[in-house]
C-alpha cells in the first residue's frame, strides 16, 4: 500500500442476518474500493456479490443517486420534479404538516419505515421525530416478521433473545426450519452452518441450496409446519424422548398438552405434510438426542396461520429440554438492543408520544389506510421501498395517486415509491456517515464509520429529521441532539468502557466476549415464570390455549401456492436498480414442478401468465424439481419501474393477514399459471 492509501474499517447495515466487516480503501482522501474486512470474525474478508457490486458501483455514483432535493411538477406519480433548496423543501413540508395537523389531526400523518438501513441512528433514532409528531406508524414489523414475535412472546416471553450461533461448536444438531441462509445469510451459510460439527437438518418446502447441502431435508408443503411439529413430538415422546425434568422445572401446560400428540403418528404426519414417515423418525430423533439448535426463519412465519406455526415449533426445544445449556436453544432474531448494550428507550424516544402512545396500522391495512382521506393526509416514506415491498400493489399505487396526500420520501435512490411523492429528499448512504450496527444473528456491535462526503446535498436520514423538527418549532432537546452527542452517550450508556473512536478501531465486538448460553438463568419473561405451552395471554387474545396441528387446506385444483422469499441477489428492493445485478439476474422467473408445468402445457423459457382476484404478472418458466408439487417459485425484491410489467410479485398479493400480530401471509398467496395468449 503506498502512503497516500489508508484503509478505514465500517460494517454493513444491510438488513440481513450477517453485518458483515467492511474494509474501505482511500486515496488522496476519496474512496476508491469497498472490500470485506478480512479481521471481521463472520464474513473473514469476503462482502456477498451484490453488496461488492452496489457499493463500488451506484452506491457511490452521484449519477445515480439522488443528491438533491426535489418537489414534484405535474400529475402525481409521472416522475416530473424540480430541484429546490434544503432550506425550500424544509419550509413547506412544515408548513404543510402544520396546517394538516390543525385540519385533521396528528394521526392523519403517517410513518412508513423499515430497515432499509438497521443501524441505531440512521434506523432508530428517527422515531424521537415521530414520536414527538403523533404519527400513526404504519407497523414495521407486519411486512416481515410480527406474527413469529406475538408467537413466541406467547411461549418464552421474547423473541429477541436467541440463541448465540457460538454455541453450534456445542451443538450435535442444527435445524434451520423456513429460513434459506444460502441466500438470506450467505456468511452464516459459508462459515457458521457449513462449518458446524453437528448434523444440519433443514424444512423447507423448497430444496434451496441450504437445504440440498443439508443431512436431512423435510420437504412438506408450505402451511403444514405445524402438523409437522406435532409428528416429531409424537416420536419424540414414543421414544422416551421428553424431558420431564426439564419440563418439570420450566414449562407450563405439558400435562393438558401431551394428549393432543396421541393421534400425530409419523404416517398422519406424512399425509397431513408430505414427507416420508421414516424422515419424520429420524429427525425427530436426532433433535430431541440433541444437544440440538432450532433456527427458526422468517419465512417460516409468513402464511395464514404463522402464528400458530411458531407456537408449535416453538415448542421442541422446551419438550426436549434443549435450552438453557450449551449447544442448545432457538432463534429467531437476536434483536433486542439492550442485549448488545445499546439503550433503544433513549435512541427512540417513546416519552415524546402522545399519551397512551402513537397510533398505528398494520402494512395489510396501509392501502386502504392511503385510500381514505379520512385517514391520511401526509405520508413520510423513508428506509423503505413499500410500492414494491407492500401487498395490493395496483390498490396502493392508485392510493399514493391522491392529489391530496402529501408524501415526502427519503431515499438513496428514485426508487418506485419516491416517484409517488411530493418531496424526494436525498438521504446519505452508510458510507457518507458514523453510526452503530448490532446484529440481529451473531452477537456483534460494530461501528459504522464515515469514510467519504454525503453526494451532493445529501444528508443523513436524522439530519433531515431534525432540520424538520426545527422548522416546526419543536423545542424538545432530543429532537436537536447532534449524532456526535447520541453516539457518545449511547457508547457511555452501554456500560463497554468503549468510546465511539475506540470502538470504530477495532470494527466490530462480541457482546458478551464468550459465547451464550441462552436463557441460562432458567427464567422466561411470561406471567407464570415459565414456558407456556398453554397460554392464557393467546386465550384471552383470541387465539386457542394451545398449539394446533393445523396444516392448510391444500391449493383447490389447478392453484398454485406462490413462494416468494429472498433473491440470492437482492436485498428486498435494495440492489434492484444496480445495472450489472440486474443483467445477472436477468427476467423475472416462476419455477414449476414438472408435472405442473406440463399440465399447463408450459416448457422451460416460455412466457406464464400467473393470476388471482388481486392481480396479474408475466413471469418465464423455468421448471424444476425443486419445488414439490402444487407450489411455485418466485423471489421478491424487483423494481417495478425498471420491469417491462411495471409490476412485480406484489402486485399478486392481496394483504392477507396472518393469525397473529396484523402480519403477512405472503407466503400463503395463491395462484392460476397459464400459458399468454
Ligand atoms: N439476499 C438477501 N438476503 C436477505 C433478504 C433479501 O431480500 N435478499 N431479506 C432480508 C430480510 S428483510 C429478511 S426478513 C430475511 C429473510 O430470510 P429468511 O429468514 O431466510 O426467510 P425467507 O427468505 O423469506 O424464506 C426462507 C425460506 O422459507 C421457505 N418457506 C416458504 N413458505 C414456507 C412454509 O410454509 N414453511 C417453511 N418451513 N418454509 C417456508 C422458503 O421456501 C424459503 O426458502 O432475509 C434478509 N436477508
Ligand atoms: N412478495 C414478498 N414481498 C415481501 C417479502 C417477501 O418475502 N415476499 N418480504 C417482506 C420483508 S421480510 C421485508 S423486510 C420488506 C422489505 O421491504 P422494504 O422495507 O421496502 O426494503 P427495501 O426494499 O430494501 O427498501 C429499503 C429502502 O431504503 C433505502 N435506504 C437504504 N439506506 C437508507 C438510508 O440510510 N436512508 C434512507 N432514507 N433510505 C435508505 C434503500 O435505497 C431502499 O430503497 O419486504 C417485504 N415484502
Ligand atoms: S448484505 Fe449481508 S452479506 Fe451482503 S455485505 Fe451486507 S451484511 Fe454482508
Ligand atoms: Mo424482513
Amino acid at each position: 500500500m503506498d502512503s497516500r492509501e489508508e484503509v478505514l474499517t465500517t460494517a454493513c447495515p444491510r438488513d440481513c442476518y450477517d453485518t458483515c466487516g467492511i474494509t474501505v480503501i482511500r486515496r488522496d482522501g476519496v474512496v476508491t474500493a469497498v472490500r470485506g474486512n478480512p479481521q471481521h470474525p463472520v464474513s473473514r474478508g469476503a462482502l456477498c456479490g451484490k453488496c461488492s457490486t452496489a457499493y463500488n458501483r451506484e452506491w457511490r455514483d452521484p449519477a445515480r443517486r439522488l443528491t438533491q432535493p426535489l418537489r414534484r411538477v405535474g400529475r402525481k406519480g409521472e416522475g416530473g420534479f424540480e430541484r429546490v433548496s434544503w432550506e425550500t423543501a424544509i419550509g413547506e413540508i412544515a408548513a404543510r404538516l402544520t396546517c394538516i395537523v390543525d385540519a385533521h389531526g396528528a394521526q392523519s400523518r403517517l410513518n412508513a419505515h423499515y430497515t432499509g438501513t438497521i443501524s441505531c441512528l440512521a434506523g432508530m433514532a428517527p422515531m424521537r421525530f415521530f414520536n414527538r409528531l403523533g404519527a400513526t406508524e404504519v407497523m414495521p414489523d407486519t411486512i416481515c416478521n410480527m406474527a413469529g414475535h406475538v408467537a413466541l412472546r406467547y411461549v418464552y416471553g421474547t423473541s429477541v433473545d436467541g440463541f448465540d450461533p457460538r454455541s453450534a461448536k456445542d451443538a450435535a444438531c442444527i435445524v434451520v426450519w423456513g429460513a434459506n441462509p444460502h441466500a438470506s445469510a450467505p456468511h452464516a451459510y459459508e462459515h457458521w452452518l457449513r462449518e458446524a460439527p453437528g448434523k444440519v437438518v433443514v424444512v423447507d418446502p423448497v430444496r434451496t441450496p441450504t437445504a440440498a447441502q443439508a443431512d436431512i431435508h423435510l420437504q412438506h408443503f408450505p402451511g403444514s409446519d405445524a402438523a409437522l411439529a406435532f409428528a416429531l413430538l409424537h416420536v419424540i415422546r414414543r421414544e422416551g424422548l421428553v424431558d420431564t425434568a426439564f419440563i418439570a422445572s420450566h414449562v407450563h401446560g405439558w400435562e393438558e398438552f401431551e394428549s393432543s400428540l396421541a393421534g400425530c403418528t409419523p404416517e398422519w404426519g406424512a399425509a397431513a405434510t408430505g414427507v416420508p414417515a421414516a424422515l419424520i423418525e429420524e429427525a425427530a430423533v436426532l433433535y430431541a438426542r440433541g444437544p440440538s439448535l432450532l433456527w427458526l426463519g422468517q419465512g417460516l412465519q409468513r402464511q395464514a396461520t404463522g402464528g400458530n406455526v411458531m407456537r408449535a415449533c416453538g415448542l421442541l426445544p422446551a419438550v426436549t429440554g434443549n435450552l438453557c445449556k450449551p449447544g442448545a436453544g432457538f432463534l429467531y432474531l437476536n434483536g433486542n438492543l439492550r442485549q448488545r448494550c445499546m439503550d433503544e428507550d433513549y435512541l427512540a424516544g417513546p416519552h415524546l408520544a402522545p399519551a397512551g402512545g402513537a397510533p398505528s396500522i398494520s402494512h395489510m391495512d396501509f392501502a386502504a389506510a392511503l385510500e381514505d382521506p379520512g385517514r391520511s393526509q401526509a405520508l413520510f416514506v423513508w428506509n423503505m421501498n413499500p410500492l414494491a415491498s407492500c401487498p395490493q400493489q395496483a390498490r396502493l399505487r392508485r392510493a399514493l395517486r391522491r392529489e391530496d396526500l402529501l408524501t415526502i420520501a427519503l431515499d438513496l435512490f428514485a426508487t418506485d415509491s419516491t416517484l409517488m411523492a411530493d418531496y424526494v429528499l436525498p438521504a446519505a448512504s452508510f458510507l457518507e456517515f458514523d453510526d452503530l450496527i448490532a446484529s440481529y444473528f451473531q452477537l456483534t456491535l460494530s461501528a459504522q464509520v464515515k469514510a467519504m462526503e454525503p453526494l451532493g446535498s445529501a444528508l443523513p436520514n436524522l439530519e433531515i429529521f431534525r432540520r424538520l423538527a426545527r422548522a416546526m418549532g419543536y423545542s424538545d432537546p432530543e429532537l436537536d441532539e447532534s449524532d456526535a452527542s447520541i453516539l457518545a452517550n449511547l457508547m457511555d450508556r452501554s456500560g463497554l468502557g468503549l468510546s465511539f473512536a475506540s470502538l470504530a478501531e477495532r470494527g466490530s465486538i462480541w457482546i458478551p466476549d464468550e459465547p451464550q448460553v441462552q436463557f441460562a438463568d432458567g427464567v422466561f419473561a411470561t406471567p407464570s415464570g415459565r414456558i407456556e405451552i398453554a397460554c392464557a395471554r393467546a386465550a384471552a387474545d383470541g387465539h386457542p390455549r394451545l398449539p394446533q396441528p393445523w396444516s392448510d387446506i391444500r391449493p383447490a385444483a389447478g392453484h398454485l401456492r406462490l413462494l416468494s422469499p429472498a433473491h440470492a441477489w437482492l436485498l428486498n428492493t435494495s440492489f434492484g436498480n444496480v445495472r450489472q445485478i440486474k443483467h445477472r439476474i436477468g427476467e423475472a422467473t416462476i419455477a414449476l414442478h414438472p408435472a405442473d408445468a406440463a399440465e399447463r402445457r408450459l416448457a422451460e423459457g416460455d412466457p406464464a401468465l400467473v393470476h388471482n382476484s388481486c392481480g396479474r404478472l408475466r413471469l418465464k418458466v423455468v421448471i424444476s424439481d425443486e419445488v414439490p408439487r402444487g407450489v411455485a417459485l418466485t423471489h421478491k425484491g424487483r423494481w417495478l419501474r425498471t420491469d417491462p410489467a411495471g409490476a412485480n410479485v406484489n402486485v399478486l398479493n392481496p394483504g392477507q393477514k396472518s393469525d397473529m400480530g396484523e402480519s403477512t401471509a405472503v407466503h400463503s398467496v395463491e395462484v392460476s399459471v397459464a400459458p399468454t395468449v
